[in-house]
């Protein structure tokens, strides 16, 4: 199953104790301090790699620990430093710590977030020694590190969106313009979570169908249009077996402002889909309907090769 939101719980490495030694001399039973301090605490990264289907790597073990830091030891040994935590997530990640309110975003691979602190090492009673306290019993204890829960969320990287009512034929767009294979079928909401393409280098996501009261959770709702918050346009799908193309435009719009109003904003193109199912009168009528309320409009058919041609080529020469 394909997961675009988790819970996860981290905790960054305690800090090892300071401890009280005394020096081996010869002839003396205890020379002077040299209990060491302890080592700090391993600290918690996010780490962003490009594998969107990471997150269900972490369905069953939400836990995760950097190493604690080891205890000083004797002569003034220093503990050895935990070692760090490095959470592998996907990037497009979304990281919010849920004790803070923090948030931190992934947008390129490689990239390496600090997400909570390993706690300092305890002091050694060497570090108390001093002219008018020459024989310090005191050592203190290890930091404990930071502990808190983080919500994952997945925020696909795409290009272009495919928006339109269940059953537009988005799905069949994607598979006809790109290499993917997303589930087509002739009823609605047969895509229940995004599916990527690729066209010379533009990536197009193909999301779950819309409807009237997405926004109230009607359908599948709406959470999913986070994987076009930051796309750079939408392609608008209107199928031509819509009575009134404009009603249908409309109620997609609407569902979408609802969601966020900074969607609306995107550059849009809009798709007369299946226009093979119309006369070439009627085709016409409504991509004028369409013009009416869109910049850019163009007619599509999955079975009409010049059309996916035209297409296409609109759509690179555009985002390229
Ligand atoms: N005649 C014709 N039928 C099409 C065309 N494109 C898609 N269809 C059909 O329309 C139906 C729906 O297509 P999908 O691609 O699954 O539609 P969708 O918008 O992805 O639907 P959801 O995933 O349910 O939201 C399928 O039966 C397709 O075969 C087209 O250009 N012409
Ligand atoms: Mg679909």
């Amino acid at each position: 199953m394909f997961i675009d939101e988790i819970t996860l719980h981290f905790k960054a490495g305690s800090g090892g104790d300071g401890v009280v030694r005394w020096r081996q001399e010869k002839g003396i039973e205890k020379g002077g301090p040299s209990g060491g301090n302890g080592g700090k605490g391993g600290d918690v990264y996010a780490l962003a790699v490009r594998d969107i289907g990471i997150l269900s790597a972490y369905k069953n073990e939400k836990r995760f620990e950097a190493k604690d830091g080891e205890a000083g030891s004797k002569a003034t040994r220093q503990g050895a430093e935990g070692t760090d935590l490095e959470v592998k997530l996907p990037v497009g990640s979304r990281i919010t710590n849920l004790e803070t309110g923090h948030t931190i975003e992934l947008l390129k691979e490689g990239q390496k977030e600090l997400l909570l602190k390993g706690g300092r090492g305890g002091l050694g009673n060497e570090h108390f020694k001093g002219s008018t306290n020459v024989r310090p019993q005191e050592s203190t204890l290890g930091e404990l590190g930071e502990e808190a829960e983080f919500k994952v969320e997945l925020l696909l990287i795409v290009d272009l969106g495919l928006i339109g009512f269940p059953n537009a034929g988005k799905s069949s767009m994607l598979n006809t313009l790109t290499a993917s294979r997303s589930k087509v079928g002739d009823f609605p909401f047969t895509t229940l979570e995004p599916s990527l393409g690729t066209l010379y280098g533009l990536i197009l996501a193909d999301i779950p169908g819309l409807i009237e009261g997405a926004a109230e959770g009607k359908g599948l709702g709406h959470k999913f249009l986070r994987h076009i918050e930051r796309t750079k346009a939408l392609i608008h799908c209107v199928s031509a077996e819509n009575e009134d193309v404009l009603e249908a435009y409309r109620v997609v719009r609407k569902e979408l402002g609802l969601y966020n109003k900074s969607i609306t904003e995107k550059p849009e193109i809009v798709v007369l889909t299946k226009a093979d199912l119309l006369s070439h009168g009627e085709r016409e009528g409504r991509l004028a309907l369409l013009k009416g309320v869109a910049k850019e409009v163009y007619p599509f058919s999955i079975i009409d090769d010049s059309l996916v041609k035209a297409f296409a080529e609109a759509l690179t020469k555009k985002f390229e």
